[in-house]
């Protein structure tokens, strides 16, 4: 994949401007409607059981979230992903923190037994859980998670028949055959809450637009991490504060140039 295929579906997500559902966590809320918003895609959260396949079936993209859950929420999961999968919309599902609690880890589990899911993005902790191998993780962050990230992104993307998305320091795309590796963003985007969930809606608004999926989750990771160094330059002086606003704002500015410049992108070849 090269860097005017990754800026040709920023283009697209602008044009189209893609209505994203998005069921998710009380800490990130508005966090990832103003993200999805300065991207160019349309958020809409709606999360009672009575609503929720009305909502999904005329979404781009459907974002399940686990950062808060409860069994009212489960229950809207499971109703708007089948729905979901009904109409052929993709489903992308960040499991925050399983692995932290079994409520966590059983749900997870119970989302990828239920529904077809296309993208799964979480820190090396949650997806090697969501694999069934445990790992610890501390409450929803990964901590020192050790071991072959590309590894067990291939096979958990064999095993659950999905693309696999791994973040930390560099982030592992992979749909079990093909892996990219991209080594963009900055250890900031830690100090602020959020950013690897509102990571997994940006990585709907690309599937929206896109139908190879693998294309639009490597699109999006080199996006995401683009724009947070850019942000992360500009306010080098200041702290966490002061990188989120500027993040909101990168969302919205970084072009096919910037991409051009400063995506770093590869094809790994596994023999
Ligand atoms: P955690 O709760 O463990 O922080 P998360 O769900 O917030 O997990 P991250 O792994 O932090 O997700 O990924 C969110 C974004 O932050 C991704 O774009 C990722 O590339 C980036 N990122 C995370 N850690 C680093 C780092 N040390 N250096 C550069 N970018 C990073
Ligand atoms: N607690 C439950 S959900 C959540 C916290 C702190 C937000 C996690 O966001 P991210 O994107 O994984 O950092
Ligand atoms: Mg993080
Ligand atoms: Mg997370």
């Amino acid at each position: 994949m090269d860097k005017p295929m990754i800026s040709a579906s920023l283009q697209r997500v602008r044009d189209v401007n893609p209505l994203i559902h998005n069921i998710t966590n009380v800490v990130v809320t508005n966090f990832t409607a103003n993200g999805l918003l300065s991207l160019g895609a349309s958020p809409v959260m709606a999360y009672a059981p009575e609503e929720v396949a009305d909502m999904a079936k005329i979404a781009g993209a459907l974002v399940l979230n686990i950062g808060t859950l409860n069994p009212v929420v489960v229950e809207s999961m499971i109703i708007a992903g089948k729905t979901a999968n009904e109409y052929g919309i993709p489903v992308i599902f960040d499991p925050v923190g399983a692995g932290a609690t079994t409520y966590r880890t059983e749900t997870a589990q119970k989302i990828m037994n239920e529904i077809n899911v296309a993208v799964i993005r979480g820190n090396a902790a949650e997806i090697a859980n969501v694999a069934g191998k445990q790992s610890n993780i501390k409450g929803v962050e990964a901590g020192n998670t050790q071991g072959d990230f590309v590894e067990l992104a291939i096979s958990t993307a064999k095993k659950l028949n999905t693309v696999v998305v791994t973040t930390g320091k560099e982030d592992v795309i992979t749909d079990g055959d093909t892996t990219y590796l991209v080594a963009n963003g900055h250890p900031i985007l830690t100090k602020v809450t959020g950013t690897g969930c509102l990571l997994t809606s940006v990585i709907g608004a690309f599937a929206a637009v896109e139908k190879d999926i693998l294309q639009a989750s490597v699109s999006a990771l080199t996006y995401y991490g683009v724009t947070a160094e850019i942000a992360a330059r500009k306010t080098a002086e200041q702290g966490p504060g002061s990188f989120q606003i500027e993040f909101l704002n990168q969302l919205s500015k970084v072009s096919s140039s910037d991409i051009d410049q400063y995506g770093d992108v590869k094809k790994l070849q596994i023999d």
